[in-house]
C-alpha cells in the first residue's frame, strides 16, 4: 500500500475508534460533548495517531493494540490546537478549515472542550492492554509527561514569553522541541510500547522521533509564510503578524529548507537499527518534509 492509501486507512480506523471512545454528542452536557467533537472530527491530518500505529505495526504489533494509545494522543493535540487558537493565546478564528472552538461555542465553552479533550485522553490510554515491558502506569506517565509543564506546556508558556522579542536559534529550537517534537515523540514512543518494543529499538524511535518533530516544525513555520489560508485551513502569515520567531525569520527561507532537510536525513539514519521494518517510517518523513499543508 502507498502512504497517500495508508495514510487514509489509518486515518478512517482512528476516527472510527475516537467515536467510539468518546462521549457521543448527545450525552450530558450536549454542548460540551458536541464541541468536542467539533474540534476533534474537523478534519485534521491525524499524523500523530498515524505515526503511533505505524510504529506499532514496524515493530511487530498491531494496530488494535495501538488504538488507544493513538487515540489519546490525539485528543491532547487536539486539546492543545483548542487552547492554542482561545483569544488569550494565539487568538485565531480558523483551525482545521473551520471556525476556531470559541467563535462557535465561545471561550468559556472552548477552554472547557480542551480540559475534557486533555482528560479524557488519558480516560482512553487506561483501557489500553499494556505489553509485558511497558505496565499501564508507564503508558500513562508517559503521556502526561509529554504533555505536561516540561514539554507541550512549558513549550507554550516560552513561545508566549517569546513574542515580540528577538529569540536566538537555541530559544527557538527549545520551543520547537517542547511544544511540537516532545509530542509526536511520543506518539511513535507509545506505539513502540503498544508493541513491546525492546529498549535498544525504542531509544532508535525516541531520535527518530526528535529529529522527526523538529523538521516538522520547521516545515510547519516555511508553510506559515509560503502558503495560502485556504490551503493550510488556519490563517497563513500568523507568526509574522504575532511577531513570532520562527525559523524563516531567524535564519531566512533558504536555511531553513536546509535545516529541514538535514533533520529528515538525521530522523532516517536514526531508523538504520530496524532495518527494512521501518520503511513505512522513512516514508513518513518524507512526505512530512514534502507536505504542503
Ligand atoms: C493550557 C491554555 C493552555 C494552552 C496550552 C499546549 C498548548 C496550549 C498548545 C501547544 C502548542 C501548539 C499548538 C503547538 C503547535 C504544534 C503544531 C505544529 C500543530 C499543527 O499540527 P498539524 O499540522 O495539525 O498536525 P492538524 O490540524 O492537521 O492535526
Amino acid at each position: 500500500m502507498d502512504l497517500k492509501s495508508y495514510l487514509a486507512s489509518r486515518t478512517t480506523l482512528v476516527d472510527r475508534a475516537l467515536n467510539g471512545f468518546l462521549p457521543k454528542a448527545k450525552t450530558k452536557p450536549t454542548t460540551l460533548h458536541e464541541a468536542m467533537r467539533y474540534s476533534l472530527f474537523a478534519g485534521g491530518k491525524r499524523l500523530r495517531p498515524a505515526l503511533a500505529l505505524a510504529t506499532a505495526e514496524a515493530c511487530g504489533g498491531t494496530t488494535e493494540a495501538a488504538m488507544p494509545h493513538a487515540a489519546a494522543v490525539e485528543c491532547i493535540h487536539t486539546y492543545s490546537l483548542v487552547h492554542d487558537d482561545l483569544p488569550c493565546m494565539d487568538d485565531d478564528d480558523l483551525r482545521r478549515g473551520r471556525p476556531t472552538n470559541h467563535k462557535v461555542y465561545g471561550e468559556g465553552v472552548a477552554v472547557l472542550t480542551g480540559d475534557a479533550l486533555l482528560t479524557v485522553a488519558f480516560e482512553i490510554l487506561a483501557q489500553a492492554k499494556p505489553a509485558s515491558r511497558y505496565p499501564l502506569a508507564t503508558l500513562i506517565a508517559e503521556l502526561a509527561h509529554a504533555s505536561g509543564s516540561r514539554w507541550l506546556i512549558g513549550g507554550q508558556v516560552a513561545d508566549l514569553e517569546g513574542e515580540g522579542r528577538s529569540l536566538d536559534g537555541d530559544e527557538l529550537k527549545y520551543i520547537h522541541r517542547c511544544k511540537t517534537a516532545a509530542l509526536l515523540t511520543t506518539s511513535i514512543r507509545l506505539g513502540a510500547m503498544s508493541a513491546n518494543a525492546s529498549p535498544k529499538i525504542l531509544s532508535a524511535l525516541t531520535d527518530f522521533g526528535q529529529s522527526l518533530g523538529l523538521a516538522f516544525q520547521v516545515i510547519d513555520d516555511i508553510l506559515d509564510v509560503t502558503q495560502t489560508t485556504e490551503k493550510l485551513g488556519k490563517t497563513a502569515g500568523k507568526d509574522v503578524q504575532a511577531t513570532k520567531a520562527t525559523y524563516p525569520a531567524i535564519f531566512g527561507l533558504e536555511k531553513s529548507r536546509r535545516e529541514a532537510h538535514r533533520l529528515t536525513k538525521r530522523a532516517h539514519t536514526a531508523l538504520k537499527p530496524m532495518g527494512k521494518k521501518a520503511d513505512r517510517l522513512r516514508e513518513f518523513a518524507d512526505h512530512l518534509l514534502a507536505r504542503d499543508y
